[in-house]
């Protein structure tokens, strides 16, 4: 393998030319408003390198998807910003990529990324909607001085858009009264209780989406047994399959136009939560661009 060759999954140029390809991945390893563990400006570059050693043949699509050209972008440089110079250098670069007819695949660092990519959906897609997956409900109006704290991201995104939560389990009673304040309101909430409860959650997580979707996932909505690199672990997460269904049913019914994966936190020399990031990302691309090249 080129040890110099820093794209997902080690694509050679015919594969990984901005011009020639439909995806681009964007690195932001931005880490400032963590509250617990830090590291999450690691996270991008640990699933690039993780990536680099996974099967470009995906064994459940039977496809490769790598065919429809998978540009890796030099990460942002991000660390000195305050978050809303970071919120807003990640805005100007989605956008730049939508307009030039990219899909883009955005990877943290912390949550907070992900309200810079909203905004720039939300001008090109003006009725998107944002599936929301994460252990936490990010529901706080500001958290430790910030409105843009990673506890927050979710009360941002819902001034710009409907954000729909999946695998939720961890919430002060701040968030708590939001939700219940807001019962026809812009968040939805379908916790690891009504999971557990509802055997349509899927269906009921696809029906509340409106039909351009970005997706959000914050690596903590896993069950820690699977993914223990996360700067905030919550017990009792969702699991790999039940996870790639709700990924495929939306893929289906949906379009995703765009998602990022964030808060990956690596842990030297564990690299389980690494190549599950980078698989997910690989296995939620093939879903959204299968049979397509
Ligand atoms: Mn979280």
């Amino acid at each position: 393998m080129d040890e110099k060759n820093k794209n997902f999954i080690a694509l050679t140029d015919e594969y990984a030319s901005y011009k020639k390809s439909k995806v681009a991945i964007m690195q932001v390893p931005y880490d400032k408003t963590t509250t617990y563990i830090h590291g999450t400006s690691k996270g991008p570059s640990a699933i690039i390198d993780a990536s680099r050693y996974m099967e470009l043949y995906d064994d459940e699509l039977n496809q490769e998807t790598f065919r429809i050209g998978i540009y890796t972008a030099e990460p942002l440089d991000v660390a000195k910003l305050s978050s809303e110079e970071m919120v807003e250098k990640v805005c100007v670069s989605t956008a730049e990529l939508l307009k030039a007819g990219k899909f883009p695949v955005i990877l943290g660092g912390e949550h907070s990324v992900s309200i810079g990519a909203v905004k720039a959906f939300k001008e090109v897609y003006p009725n998107i909607s944002v599936l929301h997956l994460d252990a936490h409900y990010d529901l706080r109006d500001e958290y430790f001085g910030s409105k843009l704290n990673h506890g927050c991201i979710a009360r941002r995104i819902s001034e710009i858009c409907p954000v729909v939560q999946v695998g939720t389990r961890s919430m002060s009673k701040e968030e708590k009264d939001f939700l219940a304040s807001q019962p026809n309101g812009k968040v939805k909430s379908i916790s690891v209780y009504d999971i557990l409860d509802t055997p349509m959650w899927k269906d009921k997580t696809t029906n509340a989406l409106s039909e351009n979707v970005y997706v959000t996932i914050d690596l903590d909505v896993f069950d820690p047994a699977i993914v223990p690199a996360v700067g905030t672990p919550e017990p009792g997460g969702i699991g790999w399959y039940e996870t790639l269904d709700l990924l495929r049913d939306v893929s289906k019914d949906k379009k995703i136009v765009g998602f990022d994966v964030v808060e990956l936190c690596p842990i030297e020399g564990q690299i389980t939560s690494d190549f599950l990031a980078a698989k997910l990302i690989y296995r939620l691309l093939g879903y959204i661009f299968s049979g397509k090249k």
